[in-house]
Parts: C-alpha cells; structure tokens; sequence
C-alpha cells in the first residue's frame, strides 16, 4: 500500500474498495439445485408445517452430527426460547454475556432471568470456575455458548451442572459442523441449537435447529413448535410456532451438498488472514483446533491498544471508511444493553474480563464473497494503520498512538 497517509479515506482519501466488505455475507449453494427445490416445492403446493423438505433436511442433519433428534426450527431463537421451557428452566439461568444478545433475550423474554458470568480471557468462552460461583437456590440451568465455533469446557459444565442438578444447554448458534473430541457438536448437555441464520456461513435465509439425544425432549419440542397440535383438533401444551418453511429446507438442503465447499473456503481465508496479519504487534487471532471439524466461520481478532498504538475502535472505524465492514461483535456485552444495564446497574463487576474483551475484540470479513486479493489488501490496510497509529490518531485528534 502507499505509504501516504492521505490514501486512507478516514483521513479524506478514496476507499480501498469501491463496494463494502461485510463480516457475515450470506454463502449460497448451487442456485440450480435450490429453484429445483422450490419448483418442485410449488409443484406439490406443500410450503411448511413439517413438509417433506423439512424432514430431508432433519434426517440429513442428523445423519451428519451422530444425533438421534435434530429439530429444524425457524430460527435459534425461538429455539432457544422452546428449549428452556421444555426443560422446565426458570427462576435463574447462568449465561455468558459475551454473546449475541439473542442468548439473553430467550430467557428475559419468558420471564427468567439471565444471570451474567464471566469467562475465560483466553478461549472467550464460560469459565467453569465462575459458574459454579453464581450458582444460588434459585438457578434452573446453564447456556452455554460455544463462541466463534469454539466448543466450551463441556467435560467441566456437565460435571457442574450434574452436580448442582441443573439443566445444560449450549448455543451452538456458532457451531454448526465443528467437534469437540472427534464427537459433534449437537451430542452434548441436554439439547443444543444451532442458528442457520443468513449471516451464518451455513444458511437457510432465517432458521436453525435443536439437537438432542433425549427421546422424551424432542417430542416435547416437536410439540411445543407446533402449537402443542398432538393431532388434529388435540392440544396438549402450551406451545408456539418455531416451524421452518419448506423454503429454508430447500435452502439447507442445497447448502448442506456445499458445506464442505464453504468451509475450505472459511479454512483459506482464515489462514491468508493468519499470514498476513503474522507479526504485526498487539493483534492477536482467534485460533481454532485444526485437528477437530471446525466450520473457521468467524475472524476475530483482539486489539492491544498499548502494543497497536491503535484502540480497536479507532481501528474499526478506519477499515469502515475503506469500506471493510469489520464488526465489534459482541460490544458492549448483554449486560450493557437494556434491560440488563437498568436490571442489574452492578453486572460488571463480577464480569471483569467481560469488560476488557468487549473493548479489545473485532471480527473481519470471511465467507465466499471475500478472497485471497481482498484480503491480503484488508490486512496491508490494517498493517498500515498500527504502523502510522501515531499520526493517524494525532490527525483525527484522538488520543493513543505508542
Ligand atoms: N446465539 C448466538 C450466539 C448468536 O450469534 C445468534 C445470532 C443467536 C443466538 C440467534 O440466532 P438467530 O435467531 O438469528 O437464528 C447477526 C445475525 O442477525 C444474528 O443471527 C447473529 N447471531 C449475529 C452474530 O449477527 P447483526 O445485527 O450483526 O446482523 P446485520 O443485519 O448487521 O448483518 C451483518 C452483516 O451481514 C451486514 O453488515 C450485511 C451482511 N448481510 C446480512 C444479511 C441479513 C448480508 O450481506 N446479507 C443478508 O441477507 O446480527
């Protein structure tokens, strides 16, 4: 890259790229294979309600994960939502903050209260060791999140969760298609869900899944997406529509034949990323376990502002205007959103590596709309960036720079 400053367009330049870079740009399968789907789908004129499309797309799935039930639901969710209530989770439920807001919200939305707990600076993921600290008469279960496609210290949570007679559920929203010791996720706690949201690399437009090797869970769940309908005219819970269309179906159903194509794709990227930010101070990946199934679907990055001389936010906000959409996921953490924050004005302070990571952590685009060429610009750009810091924060009039 030209090494003059005026070049970035923070500081009044062109942007590197004429079209924005999205972190989470839907990969889509073979677009033929998909509108055959829905031709036929039209065809035979069934669009939901458990059509044939869903229940391919459910045995296929759990042909893939080794689990005896997988669940396509209309999105992780709502899923979530079902899973708590089939569990009969209530009172208190232990989750991480450091997570999209959608793990907190399935709970506060019936009526549970979500209890924040910190994690471990290293893996992002729930510490065990604060679990079991913020455990109290009143807590019903854990969700877990296995972050970034990161399976949790699941051995550590299932042995506390037996031992204190709690229920155990992972958001799995992450990590479709990865392992945790040869075995997949979607076998561990009491059921796990998984989101094939369009920003997923793995997609049904909107949709998702719960997995489960419990018999009796599953047909409660089967229940409770439908309304509780035991048969025609027969209701026998409570229950709510987490159905997914037919249309997801032909979506997942496609996608799943690329799966393989969109991971190594993931795997590429992720390794260019690794390459060509080697070495520059103060950034450091995520790394993922190339020995299990990993889907590489997020680039993360944390940000050492006193070793960059750049705060990530700074950092952000440069790649923003050279059109590379990188997020701050997840900042400010659940507990700094409403209506945590009013609920519990003190959450932070038994959440301090919480709050160092949501100021540190950035995640950069990945997925089949961005190759070798757009990133290796993408890490040129953020290598110019920690190496000029200095005169790039003195010209914006923002403090930092080493
Ligand atoms: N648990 C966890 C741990 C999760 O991360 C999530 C969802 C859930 C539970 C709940 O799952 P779902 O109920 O959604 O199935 C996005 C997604 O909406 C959300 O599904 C996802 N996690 C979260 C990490 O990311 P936003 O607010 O960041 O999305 P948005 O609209 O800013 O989109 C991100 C970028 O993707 C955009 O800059 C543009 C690009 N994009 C997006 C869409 C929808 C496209 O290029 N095309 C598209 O169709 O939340």
């Amino acid at each position: 890259m030209d090494n003059d400053l005026l070049e970035l367009a923070i500081l009044g330049g062109r942007p590197a790229f004429e079209e924005k870079l999205h972190v989470g740009r839907p990969n889509v399968g073979e677009k033929a294979r998909l509108l055959s789907r829905i031709d036929q789908m039209l065809d035979r004129v069934w669009l939901s309600n458990n059509g044939p499309l869903v229940q391919e797309f459910e045995q296929k799935m759990a042909a893939l994960l080794g689990v005896k039930h997988v669940i396509a639901m209309c999105n992780a969710t709502i899923a979530l939502e079902i899973v708590t209530r089939a569990l009969g989770m209530d009172g208190e439920v232990i989750v991480p903050s450091f997570t999209f807001v959608a793990t907190a919200h399935s709970l506060q939305w019936q009526g549970v209260t979500p209890v924040f707990c910190d994690i471990d600076p290293e893996t992002h993921l729930l510490d065990p060791v604060c679990v079991e600290k913020m455990i109290t008469p009143r807590t019903t279960g854990i969700i877990a999140v296995h972050l970034w496609g990161r399976p949790c210290e699941i051995e550590a949570l299932t042995e506390i969760a037996d031992r204190h007679g709690l229920k155990l559920v992972f958001d799995a929203a992450h990590a479709f298609n990865c392992s945790h010791n040869g075995k997949m996720i979607g076998n561990f706690g009491d059921a796990e869900v998984f989101s094939f949201h369009a920003t997923k690399f793995f997609n049904t437009f909107e949709g998702g899944a719960i997995a489960t090797n419990n018999d009796e869970l599953a047909a409660k769940i089967r229940l409770m997406k439908n309304f509780g309908f035991a048969g025609y005219d027969k209701v026998i819970y409570v229950g709510t529509n987490g159905k997914m269309t037919e249309v997801c179906a032909a979506m997942g159903l496609t996608g799943l034949e690329s799966l393989d194509d969109f991971i190594a794709v993931n795997r590429a990227n992720y390794r260019c990323y690794l390459d060509g930010l080697a070495g520059i101070p103060g950034l450091k990946p995520v790394l993922y376990d190339e020995a299990e199934k990993c889907n590489y679907q997020y680039i993360v990055f944390e940000v050492d502002e006193a070793l960059t001389g750049i705060s990530r936010d700074l950092l952000v906000e440069v790649l923003q205007a050279e059109n590379v959409m990188a997020r701050r996921y997840f900042f400010p953490g659940c507990h700094q959103m409403e209506p945590y924050r009013s609920y519990f004005p003190h959450a932070h302070l038994l959440l301090p590596e919480t709050e160092r990571l949501v100021g540190r952590v950035m995640s950069l685009p990945t997925g089949t709309a961005v190759g070798k060429d757009e990133i290796g610009k993408i890490c040129n750009l953020m290598r110019f960036a920690v190496s000029h810091s200095q005169e790039i924060c003195g010209k914006l009039g923002k403090s930092g720079g080493r």
